[in-house]
Parts: structure tokens; sequence; C-alpha cells
């Protein structure tokens, strides 16, 4: 039987749609309307997103147009393989979207495409770096990357003394350098030594917690005396080599991966770049040629990963082409002086940052020297809506329970936050350490911490009406992205 439907859609005139189904189902129904409860989840996010600090330095608020493109039909297309490759059919309009990805990847960070390619398919960052390890390592081949406590990412090859904690470091052996305990600053020296003994087939130069910029130079230099590879894993700061703010991997490295929602500001997603072209000249003056465009295009896929993320490639074509605009450097040259007020900020309050400072878009602070930690400030900071997240220092032995508390300047920045803002914002911190410091005083173990924080009134009072304080500032700031708040 032929049945009509009438719908309104957002807003515009009745839709009539005919069907001869015998089931209602259009797809048509707004959020709200299909699924009350998950509408009442995301608004209660978005709340939480407005009325909050956000300072966790690996998230930033991306745009209205990025996120139209990752909640777009893009999301119903497969697509494995390559454009003008494809295993499925219907792919001519994304062959077009994910060539436009390619080269709005390139323009963003000013490469020469025929020095450089990029693999946009990659879901997020974690396996962009797994699928560079596949395409140039054999299993057990060594690398070595940053150790986690000191600022490394979980990928670059963790492991503790007992455990192999990072897939990485099961399928690849890894051993990690160090930062200077007396600098904060990566000690390239040990670095150098180490590798000479490891012989690493690999190095990565990239960071999750570490506040000043890389010295690539130094990396490429290692590598070439000990034959490596050389990867940067820029995904924190890549928002800020693509504004040209601070130096870039791409001038020495093989490889560069990122991912894409961090400084960035795009979709969430993550791109891995290979050098084309000559890589040496041998002694015969035979040309060597970078053999990494069909290694890392085949660990991508069909190795490692199945149908793209159109939806995601789509999104992050939308903030390449921003952050290839005046605006978005100026945005970054704004992120690098919000870092820094907030770093002196928090100096003039009494807190010590590991390094003593900040070069790029975030600060860790070492609170063991106030006799706290991460965990505590952080849920102190979290019931008074400042988003932030506990972090190893140099030194810590316990990931769950760290010394240090990371913050980060790029989210805040995204909604107009200036210098002076972030001074009020440390006065926040400032305010919710000091409640931690109290408790602390009145308790033993961690759990009893977070009890005395849920159960004591006077604390409870002062939280809320610091909460209060926060969520007013907060909430006079624009929040990009988001149409109908
Ligand atoms: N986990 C991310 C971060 O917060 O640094 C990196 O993947």
């Amino acid at each position: 039987m032929r049945r009509v439907i009438l719908k309104a859609v957002e807003g515009r005139p009745l839709l009539r749609l005919t069907t001869s189904r015998s089931y209602a189902w259009t797809g048509q129904e707004s959020l709200a309307e299909d699924d009350p409860e998950m509408w009442q989840l995301i608004s209660q996010e978005k709340r939480r997103q407005m009325e909050g600090l956000e300072l966790i330095a690996s998230e930033n608020f991306c745009s209205r147009a990025a996120l139209e493109a990752l909640g777009s039909c893009l999301n119903n297309k497969y697509s494995e393989g390559y454009p003008g490759q494809r295993y499925y059919g219907g792919t001519e309009v994304i062959d077009k979207i994910e060539l436009l990805c390619q080269k709005r990847a390139l323009e963003a960070f000013r490469l020469d495409k025929e020095l450089w390619g990029v693999n946009v398919q990659p879901y997020s960052g974690s396996p962009a770096n797994f699928a560079v390890y596949t395409a140039v390592l054999a299993p057990h081949d060594r690398i070595m990357g940053l150790d986690l406590p000191d600022g490394g990412h979980l990928t670059h090859g963790f492991m503790t003394e007992t455990k192999r904690v990072s897939a990485t470091s099961v399928y690849f052996e890894s051993m990690p350098y160090k930062i200077h305990s007396q600098t904060g600053l990566i000690d390239y020296e040990k670095l150098h030594e180490s590798a000479k003994l490891f012989k690493p087939k690999l190095i990565i130069a990239g960071t999750s917690a570490y506040s000043r910029l890389i010295d690539y130079k130094r990396f490429r230099e290692i590598c070439d005396d000990v034959k490596a590879l050389f990867l940067a894993d820029m995904a924190h700061i890549s928002g800020l080599v693509a504004g040209g703010v601070i130096p870039s991997p791409f001038d020495y490295a093989d490889l560069v991966t990122t991912t894409t929602h961090k400084t960035l500001r795009g979709a969430r997603s993550g791109m891995a770049f290979f050098r084309k072209g000559v890589r040496s000249v041998d002694k015969s003056g035979k040309q060597i040629m970078y053999d990494l465009e069909t290694k890392v295009n085949q660990a991508v896929f069909p190795a490692l990963q199945g149908g793209p993320h159109n939806h995601a490639i789509g999104g992050v074509a939308v903030a390449l082409k921003q952050a290839a605009t005046q605006e978005f450097k100026a945005y970054q040259q704004q992120v690098l002086k919000n870092a820094k007020a907030m770093s002196k900020s928090l100096i003039e309050n009494g807190f010590n940052l590991v390094s003593g400072g900040t070069d790029n878009h975030l600060v860790l602070v070492d609170l063991r020297p106030r006799g706290l930690d991460g965990a505590r400030v952080e849920t102190v900071c979290n019931k008074v809506s400042i988003t932030a997240n506990k972090n190893t220092c140099p030194g810590d032995k316990s990931a769950m329970n760290p010394g240090g508390l990371r913050l980060g300047a790029a989210a805040l920045t995204s909604r107009g936050f200036m210098e002076s803002d972030f001074e009020k914002v440390v006065d926040f911190i400032a305010e919710a350490t000091a409640i931690a410091t109290e408790v602390k005083t009145k308790t033993n173990k961690l759990k009893d911490f977070k009890a005395f924080l849920e159960t004591d009134e006077d604390v409870i009072a002062k939280m809320a009406q610091l909460k209060k304080a926060i969520n007013e500032f907060a909430i006079r700031f624009p929040m990009p992205g988001f149409s109908d708040h």
C-alpha cells in the first residue's frame, strides 16, 4: 500500500514524501524528535563546554563549517582504496574530496607536492603512527621515542619495567630517551649516545606534554649519524606549525604524522606525510629515491584500516582551508601569547612549571613541590568547571596519580580569550588548588580526598561559589561551532 508522509524539515515547508513501504521510517526526524535521550545528553555536553574553562591541551573547538561536513552524507559512503583506485562504485565525488583534502594539507604546511605526499585516511593520530611504523619497520625493529613520563606519547613505544604497555613496544623494540632533569629540555646528548648504542631504525620527535620547541635539526643530525629514519609526530603543535609561528618539522623529517583536531582545530582524524623524490646520492653519483609513498599508503590501507571516514576527511579539508589563512596565523600567534601569559601568571602565583615556562600552546605544572598531585587538583578543578588533565612529570612512576597538571591555551583562545582572561583563569586555578591543599591536609588516600569533596558541607559550599563565578565568566565568551545555543 502506498502511504503519504507529511513532514516539516527544520523550519522548511512540509515535505511530501511518497512511499510504498509498510513501515513509516523516513530518517527525517531531528535528533531531538528521534532520540530525546541522546539529544538531552548532547545538550548537557554543550552546556558543559560553554560554561566551563576548557584547558585540556589536546582539545579545541572546531568550526561550525567543519562540523557540518563531519555530520554530512559523507558518513554514508564506503571507498576502500585511494582516489582513482577504489574497491567500491559511486566514489567519483569522494575521490574529489580526498584529493582536495590532500591538496589543502600540503598547502596548509607550505609543502611542494613534488617533495611531499600525504595520506589523509588514518582514523586518528595513533593509527597514523602505527601505519608509519608498519610501513617502514619489520617486526622487532628498533625505535626511540620520548618517554611517556617525560612528555612523550603512548604510541612512541611506552613500556614499564614490567609491562609492554603500548602495542608499539609489543611489536617493535623500544628504547626511550628522556628530558634533562635540571633543564626540563630533551636531553639531546644522551639521546645521541643511546642511539649510537641502540642503533634504532626510526627515531620519533613528538610530544604530548612538552612545553618547549623541538630542535628538529639536531634530531636530523642524530638520525643521519645512526642511519635512522626521522619521524616527527606534530599532533599537538600542527596548528602552530601551519600558522608558521613555531619551527616546522617538515624542514628535516622524513615522515610527519599528526592528528587534526588539536591546535589544528579540525574534525577528529589523522594524517601521515611522507617525503618523495631524491633521498640521497651515493658515491657513484647515483640518486637514491625515497620509497615511502607506496609503503605508507599500503600500510594505512589495506594493511591496517578499512573504509576511510569520508565525513572526517571532509571536515579536515574544511579546517585545512581555514588553516591556510592569515586569520588562522593570528589565532596561533594569540595561542602563544596566551600560553605565555598563563605561564607567567602561574609562576607569579607560586606554581612550579616543568622547564620553567612555555614556547608553545601548553604548560605543565609540577604540583609536587606544593605537596600536591595532578589527580587531586584535577578532581577539584573538574568540580568547579575547570577542565584539565593530570599528567606525569619527569620522575613520576604512576600515570593514575602523577605529579603534574597539563594546561593548554588552544581551546579558550578559539573562544576569544586574551592574555588578561588567562590571568583570570589562573586566579581560578589558584583558588581550586587552595581547596585541594586544604582537603589534602584533612584526608589520607585519594579515595578519602574524593569522598571529602562529596560530603564536607564547607568545602561543597566553597566549590559551588567558585563554580558559579567560573560559569558566569565563561558563558560571556562566544562558542565556535554551535549553531543553536
Ligand atoms: N591523548 C592525547 C593527548 O591528550 O595528548 C594525545 O593523543
